[in-house]
């Protein structure tokens, strides 16, 4: 399998994350990468490659213009404010009651680009970001090439982010954009199958009324975790895209057998669509030592989700999404792509 792999995703290395009411290290971090590249060469998984620059053309096909400006000059309007010495969060939100209309004060811009406190705003996030960006459309342009699969091996992360808003760890939606690009370069359909711990509300909002991208994602229910407002089972997608998003909320603590199950019908709605490309958004923070999830998947339960997925007899791009536990990160999340690779 083909790798896209960049050095720049060290650029993002936060100092801190709003968690459990203290700032606390953050998990997501430069090391996560590394293991899987570690595992990825250990295994000889496949060539690994750097990615094209695809510019801000690509990116304004998902993101909003503004967004991009507020990405690209936040740390600059927090350093100048008030030095380098933390890192750019937010704390109000235009939440029920208050307008959302956008303020001029870094303070409350940052507020209204994120959607969390957890995603901080680093020297490097912008170059980071973009990285793992490019990563991703280089993997979906191999396929889109002929290439049967590839994996986009970066950070951060990219589901939660939403056409203008950051959050969750993520900053612009690699998988969003991986699936725009196999649409741009001639695929009539794309299915994104989100099977992170956490629902990808970002790529479902980015897609949720469009009929050529179809979102599937199998997640812990949001009335219990992390993103908490959006994934439930009654979401199915607005107007024209109706029917084309499904969402599989499962409880703390599932287990490989339910949640293979869910993945099941999944992948049996994917099948139904008949999609020209997959796009999948690979979290491996499912695995039961994830130190921030509560699901109870094994080491030995990855390399079946690859199996499975490998049925589907598409051309896919796996887009690296989350996974926390450091130490076993390169197994689980190579796991996959060696079950799928057969
Ligand atoms: N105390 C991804 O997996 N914060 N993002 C959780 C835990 C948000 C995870 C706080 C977790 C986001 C890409
Ligand atoms: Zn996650």
């Amino acid at each position: 399998m083909q790798i896209v792999y960049s050095a720049d995703h060290a650029r993002q290395h936060g100092r801190g994350e709003l968690t459990d009411g203290r700032l606390m290290p953050v998990v997501e971090k430069p090391a996560r990468a590394e293991m899987v590249l570690k595992r990825a060469q250990e295994v000889g998984l496949g060539d690994i490659m750097p990615p094209r620059d695809f510019g801000r053309e690509a990116l304004v096909r998902i993101h909003r213009p503004d967004y991009l400006a507020f990405l690209e000059g936040a740390w600059a309007e927090w350093e100048a404010e008030r030095g380098g010495e933390t890192d750019c969060l937010p704390l109000i939100w235009p939440v029920r009651n208050l307008r959302a209309v956008c303020p001029t004060h870094i303070d409350g811009k940052v507020s209204y680009y994120a959607l969390d406190a957890g995603t901080p705003i680093t020297p490097g996030t912008w170059t980071a970001a973009r990285a793992s960006a490019n990563v991703a459309m280089t993997a979906a342009d191999l396929v889109a090439d002929g290439t049967r699969a590839a994996f986009a091996l970066g950070r951060p992360p990219g589901h939660h982010a939403t056409a203008d808003q950051l959050g969750g760890y993520c900053f612009l939606n690699n998988a969003a954009l991986a699936a725009q690009r196999l649409l741009d370069r001639g695929a009539e359909r794309v299915a994104v199958l989100d099977v992170d711990y956490h629902h990808g509300n970002g790529t479902q909002a980015i897609f949720e009324d469009r009929a050529d991208v179809l979102f599937c994602s199998l997640h812990a229910d949001p009335k219990q975790e992390f993103p908490y407002f959006l994934g439930h089972a009654d979401e199915t997608g607005t107007g024209a895209g109706e029917g084309y998003t499904v969402n599989a909320p499962l409880p703390w603590g599932t287990t490989a057998e339910a949640w293979m199950a869910a993945l099941e019908r999944l992948c049996q709605r994917i099948e139904s669509y008949a999609p020209d490309a997959l796009v999948v958004s690979l979290g491996v923070d499912t695995y039961k030592g994830d130190p921030i999830s509560r699901f109870a998947l094994d080491t030995s339960d990855f390399p079946p989700i690859g199996a499975r997925l490998a049925k589907l007899a598409l051309p896919t791009t796996f887009v690296m999404e989350g996974g926390y536990a450091v130490e076993e990160i390169g197994v689980n999340a190579v796991g996959v792509l060696q079950g799928f690779e057969g």
